[in-house]
């Protein structure tokens, strides 16, 4: 037992993301106090490195961040917060100088590897300088993390015969940290030091010829190899991975047995689906007050304000919808919360002004003195609000025109009530498309169409929404974020059984 709790307290877990999993706030004595982020990811990842005696690194948020400054946690022993419980000491908070940072953030990765990833490559600019900017911040978290894994070895050395085989796992997330892995393992190999290394993307993984068009596409497929995992929300983009590697790089590949070859290393390729808290999602539904009259039909859209959301195309099925189904002005309404997103981004601001101006544009068509078709939030509505709009919505919109998965899909399944549920209507280029096989699907470039399902969805039957939901749901609460996490954590064990471990012949 007591060998058991040394093994633990040596136990290891280090995750790296842009961002740290709570916000800071800047108190009026200058102190800096922490509140959990929103998102599944910190719901779901940090209680395990609470538990794990891990460590999270990333970015504070804040310009002017002193890393000796000291973060006061959640005071509250009983807080609910994910991340209380994580000490001090398991967040390494990194600075980075704020004109790099903006040149890797919002230059690199927002304006090149958002469109190009997301298939969109006339977006995407290509700049000299933003790329070195992703290099340097790069290393900066690489450079940070080798503490992280620094600190864990000397932790185990000073448990007396603590018997711990399994190297610590370093957790690398998104689009971001590409090419932090091999810094890292370069820093562990100096110093002798064991370390298992993952990383997950959590946007799609394009084809081959939209790839090759990013003039540094070489050194990111390098820099994801550099782990002994790399894992996509589905298929269809480890197989994109499998292809560029083996067309960009000459790396042997298989696709039957999902791995790379590269310098000697094999690394594994998986499709990991990120899940929902579903529980959390199911049991706030039941308790969050009504939010919309009760005879009104409500068609919901929930989303950053993004074009890859698809909002511009959906505001034009709409209006076609209304005009095509006169039977429902005055009887439905539409609702799109848009969540303000990377506003410093020129073509976020552009995005905006069009769809403001399609929004009066329909509202002017339709409206009559009580009623107006599309209600628009510009802002983000608190967690029991959000889960009151998915519940009481007839109709979740959600189409994308590209999305690495889509978890507003599955937050709106886990909301519906078994007795009387609403219809999902989902774009089959969200990675959730593929796999919620019973939602009705809509190409979103296809207007008449769009209009044609949303009406197909406020007139079905409540015995094809029961058939539909309940499977949806009991697929969302198999596979839930527990679950993903779980997988992950069981994927990196597997490197320890010999026949799958990378050799280094
Ligand atoms: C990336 C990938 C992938 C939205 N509005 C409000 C609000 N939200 C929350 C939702 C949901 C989250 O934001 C959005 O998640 P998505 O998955 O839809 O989209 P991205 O932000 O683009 O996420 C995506 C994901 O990573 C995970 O791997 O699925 O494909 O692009 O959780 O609930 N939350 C609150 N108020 C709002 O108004 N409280």
């Amino acid at each position: 037992k007591s060998e058991d709790k040394q093994n633990r307290a040596a136990a290891s877990l280090i995750v790296v993301s842009n961002r740290l999993p709570f916000v800071l706030k800047r108190e009026e004595d200058g102190t800096l106090t922490r509140k959990a982020s929103a998102g599944g990811l910190v719901t779901a990842v940090a209680p395990v490195v609470v538990d794990n005696h891990g460590i999270w690194v990333g970015w504070t948020g804040l310009d002017d961040f002193d890393e000796e400054t000291e973060v006061i946690p959640e005071s509250s022993p009983d807080d609910k917060a994910p991340t209380a419980g994580l000490r001090p000491d398991q967040a390494i908070p990194l600075s980075v100088n704020p004109k790099l940072f903006d040149e890797y953030y919002n230059g690199c990765c927002n304006e090149t590897y958002w469109p190009l990833f997301h298939s969109m490559p006339d977006r995407a600019v290509f700049n000299r300088d933003h790329w070195k900017a992703y290099q340097d911040v790069n290393d900066i978290f690489a450079q940070k993390t080798l503490e992280a894994v620094r600190s864990v070895h000397e932790k185990r050395m000073a448990i007396p015969d603590c018997s711990r085989p399994d190297p610590p796992i370093v957790w690398i997330h998104d689009y971001h940290l590409m090419l932090a892995a091999n810094a890292i393992r370069d820093g562990c190999n100096d110093e002798g030091l064991q370390v298992r290394m993952g990383f997950f993307l959590h946007i799609p993984f394009p084809s081959f010829d939209i790839i090759r068009i990013f003039p540094w596409v070489d050194e990111i497929l390098m820099g994801m190899l550099g782990c002994d995992l790399v894992g996509f929300h589905i298929g269809d983009y480890c197989l994109n991975f499998l292809d560029c590697c083996q067309r960009c790089l000459g790396c042997r590949t298989d696709k039957n047995k999902m791995f790379v070859e590269h310098c000697g290393r094999r690394v594994m390729v998986r499709a990991l689906p990120i899940g929902i808290p579903y529980h959390k999602f199911e049991s706030l539904s039941r308790i969050a007050p009504r939010v919309f009259p009760s005879d009104m039909k409500i068609i919901l859209g929930v989303d950053r304000l993004d074009y890859t959301k698809g909002l511009v195309a959906r505001l034009k099925s709409l209006e076609r919808m209304f005009k095509k189904y006169p039977k429902w002005i005055g009887k439905a309404i539409f609702i799109q919360v848009a969540v303000p997103s990377r506003v410093d981004v020129a073509e976020y601001k552009e995005l905006k002004e069009t769809i403001d101006r399609l929004v009066g544009h329909i509202n002017g068509e339709f409206s009559t003195p009580s009623w107006s078709p599309i209600r628009y939030i510009f802002g983000s509505v608190n967690q029991d609000q959000l889960v009151a709009f998915y519940r009481d919505a007839n109709v979740g919109l959600i189409t994308p025109l590209r999305d690495g998965m889509n978890l507003v899909a599955k937050e709106f399944v886990a909301c519906q009530s078994e007795s009387d549920p609403g219809v999902l209507i989902l774009s089959p280029f969200a990675g959730a498309g593929g796999l919620m096989q019973e939602a009705l699907q809509v190409n979103p470039y296809e207007t008449d169409n769009v209009a044609d399902v949303v009406d197909r969805a406020l007139e079905m039957s409540l015995d094809e929404r029961k058939l539909r939901m309940n499977q949806l749901k009991k697929r969302e609460k198999r596979m839930d974020v527990d679950a993903w996490v779980r997988s992950f954590l069981s994927g990196m064990d597997s490197l320890l059984v010999p026949s799958v471990r990378p050799n280094h012949d």
